[in-house]
Order: C-alpha cells, then sequence, then structure tokens
C-alpha cells in the first residue's frame, strides 16, 4: 500500500493525546495517522553542521523525520529568500522585498539536500505532499536525486500575477522547477490562472483538452483547493469555553459595550494598520459608538529577526498608541492590541463572545481565522464577519461583509453596518456560511488533492497499483 510522505519546511511538534494547533498540522497529521506515514522536514533547530541523516521520531503510525539547518542555511534559505523575498512579493508586497543571490543559492541548496536528505526514507510507490512557497523547488531536487515517485505541491500563500512575479530575478528558473511536479493545487482560481497565464504567456506553455498543462518539456496538472477547518468541532469548542472564568472576566470587564475582535500573526501583509485606521474612523463618523465599543486585536510576534515584521510592530505600536490617547477615558480604553500567544480554545471562545469579526489583510492565501470566526460563533446570535476581498476565504464566505482593505471609510462603514445589524439578517449570513464550511472542510481539502494526485497517472502509471488506498 502507498505510504503519504509530508514535506513541508517545519515539521509540526505533535504529541498523541495533545490538542494540536493550527490547520495544516490538523489536517496533514490526520491523514497521517490514519494510513501511516512520514512528515519530513526542518525541526526548528539551528545546528553547526547538517546532519547525514535525519532524526526519527514515532508517534502511532506516523514517522516525523526532522532535521537541523546551519545558521548560514537559516539565515539564505529560510529568512532571506524566503521570507525577504518570496513572502513579501507573493503577496504583492514587491515594495518590501529584497534579492540577494547568496540568498538564492542557499534557497536552491537547501532544498537539493533535503530531497537528497528524503531520498534514503522513501519507496517507490510513496506519495509525496510538498508544502508551501519554501520549497518550489524541491519536486525538481527530488527528480534530479533520481526519484520517480508521484509529487504534489500545495501552495498556502496567493501565486502573484506575472508582472509582480517577474520583479524576483530568477522567476523563470522558479516557474520552470514548479512544472517538475505532478499536481500543483492553489488556495483559489485566481492564484491558478495567475500560475497557467504565466507559463502561456511568458514560457511557451500549453494547455490542453484535459486540463493538463505542457511547460518546459513536463506535463503537469493544476487544481484549486481552498482549504477548511472543522466547523462543528470549532463550534462544539467555543461553546464548552463559554464560561469559563476568562471569558466571565473579559464580559465584566467590557460591561456591555460591544467587542470588534481580530487576531493575527504579526505579519505586515494581515493588514493591521489600515484595520486600527478604519476603527479610528468609525469612532470619529459615529460617536456613538465611543464609550460603547471595544476592539481587541491579538497579534503573537512572527518572523520578528526579519527587518520589515520589526517595522510594521513599531508602526503598530505607534498607531494603537495614538487611537488610545485620543479616545480613551477613565472608564473605557478602546483598542487592546496584544502581541501575545493565546491557547486555541481561548481564541474561539473570543471569538465566540465579540459581535464583530474583522479580518481584512491586505493579500492573504486563505485566511483561516476567517473560517474560524464564522464557525465559533453562536447559532441563535451569530456575530458579523467583516471580511477582505483580498483573503482567499472572501470566494467562499458570501455572507461577510466584504470590504477592501484599502479603503479607509469603507472598513469604518461596515463596521457601523455590522454593528447594527439585526438578529436576523446576522444569522441568514451565518448560515449561508456554515454550510459552505461544512461543504468543504479540512478532510474534504486533503482528500481532494490526494485523490487528483493519485487519480492522474498520465506520467507514472507503473506506481499505481490496485493497492493505492490513500484516502
Ligand atoms: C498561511 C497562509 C492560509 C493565530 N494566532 C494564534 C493562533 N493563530 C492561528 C489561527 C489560525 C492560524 O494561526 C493562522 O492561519 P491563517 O490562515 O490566518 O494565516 P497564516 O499563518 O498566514 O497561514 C494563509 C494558511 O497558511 C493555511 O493554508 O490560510 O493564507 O498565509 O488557525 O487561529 N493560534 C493560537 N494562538 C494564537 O495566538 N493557538
Amino acid at each position: 500500500m502507498s505510504r503519504l510522505v509530508i514535506v513541508s519546511n517545519r515539521v509540526a511538534a505533535i504529541t498523541e493525546g495533545k490538542p494540536l494547533a493550527g490547520g495544516l498540522a490538523v489536517g496533514v497529521y490526520d491523514a497521517l495517522k490514519e494510513k501511516g506515514g512520514i512528515w519530513f522536514g526542518w525541526s526548528g533547530d539551528i545546528v553547526d553542521a547538517l546532519p547525514a541523516a535525519p532524526d526519527s521520531r514515532q508517534e502511532g503510525k506516523v514517522t516525523f523525520c526532522t532535521v537541523g539547518l546551519t545558521r548560514r542555511d537559516y539565515d539564505q534559505y529560510y529568512r532571506g529568500f524566503s521570507n525577504a523575498t518570496l513572502w513579501p512579493t507573493f503577496h504583492y508586497r514587491d515594495d518590501l522585498s529584497r534579492f540577494e543571490r547568496k540568498e538564492y543559492a542557499g534557497y536552491r541548496r537547501v532544498n537539493a539536500w533535503l530531497a537528497e536528505t528524503l531520498k534514503p526514507l522513501l519507496q517507490p510507490d510513496d506519495l509525496i505532499w510538498v508544502h508551501d512557497y519554501h520549497l518550489l523547488p524541491f519536486g525538481e531536487a527530488c527528480r534530479a536525486a533520481g526519484l520517480r515517485n508521484r509529487i504534489g505541491f500545495f501552495l498556502h500563500i496567493p501565486f502573484p500575477s506575472a508582472q509582480v512575479l517577474m520583479t524576483v530575478p530568477p522567476h523563470q528558473e522558479l516557474v520552470k522547477a514548479m512544472c517538475a511536479y505532478d499536481l500543483v493545487g492553489f488556495q483559489t482560481e485566481p492564484d491558478r490562472t495567475a500560475f497557467t497565464d504565466y507559463l502561456v504567456r511568458n514560457a511557451g506553455g500549453q494547455i490542453d483538452a484535459d486540463g493538463l498543462v505542457h511547460a518546459h518539456g513536463q506535463t503537469l496538472r493544476t487544481g484549486v483547493y481552498p482549504i477548511g477547518i472543522y466547523p462543528d468541532e470549532i463550534l462544539a469548542q467555543a461553546e464548552m469555553q463559554a464560561n469559563r472564568r476568562h471569558i466571565l472576566n473579559l464580559k465584566q470587564g467590557l460591561q456591555n459595550r460591544k467587542l470588534i475582535m481580530s487576531v493575527d500573526r504579526l505579519d505586515y501583509s494581515k493588514g493591521m494598520l489600515e484595520r486600527f485606521r478604519a476603527f479610528e474612523r468609525l469612532l470619529e463618523m459615529a460617536p456613538n459608538h465611543q464609550g460603547h465599543v471595544s476592539f481587541i486585536q491579538v497579534a503573537p510576534p512572527s518572523r520578528s529577526d526579519v527587518q520589515n515584521y520589526q517595522t510594521i510592530r513599531r508602526q503598530l505600536e505607534t498607531e494603537a498608541g495614538h487611537i488610545n490617547g485620543r479616545f480613551s477615558d477613565l472608564a473605557w480604553t478602546p483598542l487592546r492590541y496584544i502581541n501575545k500567544r493565546y491557547e486555541r480554545h481561548v481564541l474561539m471562545s473570543l471569538f465566540r463572545a465579540s459581535q464583530v469579526g474583522f479580518v481584512t489583510p491586505l493579500r492573504d492565501g486563505m485566511n483561516l481565522v476567517a473560517k474560524e470566526y464564522v464557525a465559533a460563533q453562536p447559532p441563535e446570535d451569530p456575530g458579523v464577519l467583516v471580511l477582505s476581498c483580498f483573503a482567499g476565504a472572501a470566494q467562499e464566505l458570501q455572507g461577510a461583509l466584504i470590504v477592501n482593505p484599502y479603503d479607509i471609510d469603507g472598513m469604518a462603514e461596515a463596521l457601523n453596518q455590522a454593528l447594527a445589524m439585526p438578529r436576523e439578517a446576522r444569522q441568514e449570513r451565518y448560515q449561508n456560511m456554515m454550510r459552505s464550511l461544512r461543504e468543504n472542510n479540512l478532510s474534504q481539502w486533503r482528500d481532494r488533492f490526494l485523490h487528483d494526485l493519485r487519480a492522474d497517472a498520465a506520467r507514472t502509471p507503473y506506481l499505481l497499483s490496485a493497492a493505492t488506498t490513500l484516502p
């Protein structure tokens, strides 16, 4: 029977019986746990010298294989090309992107080394599923190492339009490398189209009647697989926490004020600065909300050794101080800006206790927080989601108030509308969104991807036997 091998930059620290954090970890771990397999990637440790073989740890049927990275690899591959070049550019922030040849060389070197390190662990019929922008050339590196397994790739972040992608000097090599995968999956149709448009317009690629892409001498399939959540688990979790001390304390502090809630990794792509300004505009244009609405922004620090993340952190501190200085009084602090990570169940109960979920990234592959906010709502009295049109989630969550995150007035108006929305209208929007969350949950995301990776035997038919029974 084929095994599933997951490859991602970081391997989630998973211990059987302990709750999992994060959508990706839950989804892929579920698949591995059921059928058995390997999860391979960086341990998160910096080491003096690259190990000859990965550390391996068994949890049930799952083997976790992890490697450390040297300081140079970490700086060039992870902090450099992945997070200071690809991340900003793929989020349309080419103004924040920088390119260093030696970082790109480090990125290619680490991808090649990871492929060589994985190779001895593989069996010929293993199905390999690679995740995210750190590993764009990993499939090509596997082919160069002589691996003939079926290899699929899923991009969790947006794929930019050609003119933006072309600001990354080695764009041709990167896209050519992606063509070595058998299946390339995206969060939304616009992301997929950006990729195929680039191939057709800039790389002489062709799309045949079956939707297969022929480019750079390769044949690959592309697909759209919006990542989901488990909405009913979140609903149950949020319900269970509703009367816990932290929520009772929060409610006591709010004194019947309405609550607007946001949770994001501290990242410039999440649009927090514009969001703070929209909240300030709301208090200006609708002064009736002064003293009656509070806004909590939870923003745990992330990638804090990358320069642009230090800058956005300072800007947010200044803006939060400005708003609170301007509007606070002895009994009310309008904005609570918290740089702390909370337990997942605490976040879900905060979502449930709030009247508005304010999720306005400038660009986002999907945005799981938007989905989690909806799932955590009490069905009889749900809150309203205010959602950026540039989050992948906006393609599915039609019941949200969709806003343009660059339009501060528009966001303030949407907040005003959300705070005043009658219960019946809120329920209708909520039911519409819950339906779509249930129709495309996390298992469906995973199963659809693996089905397509397994089903299209055009390139490596000899690997697919009747015994191949992946989920
Ligand atoms: C990437 C793509 C895509 C946040 N703060 C805390 C915490 N979180 C959890 C949230 C959510 C997850 O982290 C964040 O997921 P997002 O989807 O919102 O954003 P990224 O981290 O940028 O994820 C994104 C995703 O991959 C999946 O494909 O949707 O577009 O950028 O689950 O709840 N969790 C805990 N404490 C916190 O303080 N426990």
